[in-house]
């Protein structure tokens, strides 16, 4: 299913989806030249072009429901709430970034407040965490949904199917973004996946799926809303595969010079900012004065947060071995929130005796009953025990019948045959 641009949102809901995709790219424009500074410590990734995907999806979510971003996806941070300033300390590892300056790039989440799980770097580890995070709040009765995102490569992971058929199977409340931006890393997605489109991986679990133009922020949004209340509603997790392209390399390290020339011309030309733009002057939802309001408002935010991170200091030294592990004085304070009574949830207690035997259970003869000698096929497996004590008993192997002989012969001659 493929949705065009179309008006379907508020006034207000069109203009945030503009606001934050533009705090997006602003956001990531002023980490590129903090790296050119040397200032952001370890790599930097990009997600120029992919911003209505980040932006588009997170805008359906309410605060109560839960989010696992990855590196490209620091847009839907910003939508959660997580101001500027956090995204700058934690990649130039200060002190008052979300982790204390340790690890980096986007690698912090807010389990009490946003809920938001920190990216884990094993791409498709996080969908069977938020599986888990899905059913859980289920468990709780709290209704929420529960959404990551991958990458082209990243779908051809083993946990990626794994994952992804646990949700199945649990019919959790979870929508996965698979963003096939066509690379992953200098792999073309061509070389990869044997598939036109990733969303076809949705059929394998029984789940359903959207295919999406991820350049197009409407169309995105129309398409996750939907998915979000989908799963909400109880009917099972939901892949969308957003479509696009990685703009930039892989990070700042790399030029991605193997991207051929027309590839990119052709996804320039679809700039998803510019795309929206040009959408809101025609609906006349912005013009020349309200961009320039939009532009100088991100223009005071970022120079405002720019300088709190770099005013940031340094952790000390001191500080380095601490919170590493829990020393239990002040770690598993998260307490779950429970919507339903926990007697709800708790099993009555029973007056049925547990019955644990199964007739025939184990026995090759399918009759003998639970206590029974247990026997495999025609070879008893069971040492009865000797009458006098002194020896054991003989097990004597039963003669293979003619008719199984003759049936074996034809298989091996068969198997034969097949090999040849
Ligand atoms: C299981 C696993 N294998 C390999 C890597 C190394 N790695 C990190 S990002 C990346 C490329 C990912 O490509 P894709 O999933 O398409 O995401 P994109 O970078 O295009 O957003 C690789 C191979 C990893 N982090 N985890
Ligand atoms: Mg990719």
């Amino acid at each position: 299913m493929t949705k065009q641009m179309s008006r379907e949102l508020t006034r207000q809901q069109y203009l945030d989806l503009y606001y934050y995709m533009r705090l997006n790219r602003a956001v990531e424009d002023t980490m590129v030249k903090l790296f050119r500074q040397n200032k952001i410590v370890g790599g930097l990734y990009s997600s120029l072009g992919q911003e209505a995907i980040s932006v588009g999806t997170a805008y359906t979510l309410q605060k109560k429901d839960w989010i696992a971003p990855m590196i490209r996806n620091i847009g839907a941070l910003l939508v959660k709430g997580v101001p500027p300033r956090d995204i700058f300390m934690q990649h130039m590892a200060k002190y008052d970034s979300p982790t204390k300056g340790k690890d980096g790039t986007s690698h912090f989440g807010d389990l009490d407040n946003l809920h938001i799980v920190s990216p884990i770097s094993m791409l498709g580890d996080l969908i069977p965490v938020m599986t888990g995070v899905a059913i859980g709040g289920r468990y709780l009765g709290q209704k929420v949904v529960a959404m990551t995102w991958i990458g082209d490569g990243g779908s051809s992971t083993g946990v990626f199917h794994e994952g992804l058929n646990f949700a199945a199977t649990q019919k959790a409340p979870f929508v996965l973004i698979l963003e096939n931006n066509l690379w992953a890393y200098s792999t073309p997605v061509r070389r990869q996946v044997p598939l036109e489109n990733l969303a076809d991986r949705a059929k394998a679990y029984g789940i359903e799926s959207y295919i999406v133009d991820g350049n197009n922020v409407v169309a995105v949004y129309t398409t996750a809303i939907e998915a979000v209340e989908r799963a909400r509603a109880g009917e099972g997790p939901i892949l969308i595969e957003a479509k696009t392209f990685r703009r930039l390399g892989h990070a700042q390290h790399d030029p991605a010079e193997y991207v051929p020339k027309e590839m990119r011309a052709y996804w320039e030309a679809r700039d998803p900012i510019a795309l929206y733009e040009k959408f809101l002057t025609r609906e006349k939802l912005l013009d020349a004065a309200g961009k320039k309001e939009i532009d100088e408002k991100l223009d005071v935010l970022l120079t405002a947060e720019r300088e709190f991170a770099e005013n940031s200091p340094m952790p000390p030294a001191e500080f380095a071995q601490g919170g590493v592990y829990c020393t239990g004085d002040d770690c598993h304070k998260i307490r779950a929130k429970w919507e339903r009574s926990i007697g709800e949830v708790t099993p009555p207690k029973s007056s049925v005796k547990p019955v644990w035997t199964v007739p025939g259970f184990g026995s090759g003869r399918g009759s003998g009953g639970a206590d029974a000698p247990i026997h495999f096929g025609d070879t008893p497996a069971v040492m009865e025990k000797p009458a006098n004590n002194s020896r054991p008993a003989k097990v004597a192997a039963k003669p293979v019948a003619k008719g199984a002989k003759k049936a074996r012969a034809a298989a091996a001659s068969a198997s034969r045959k097949a090999r040849r």
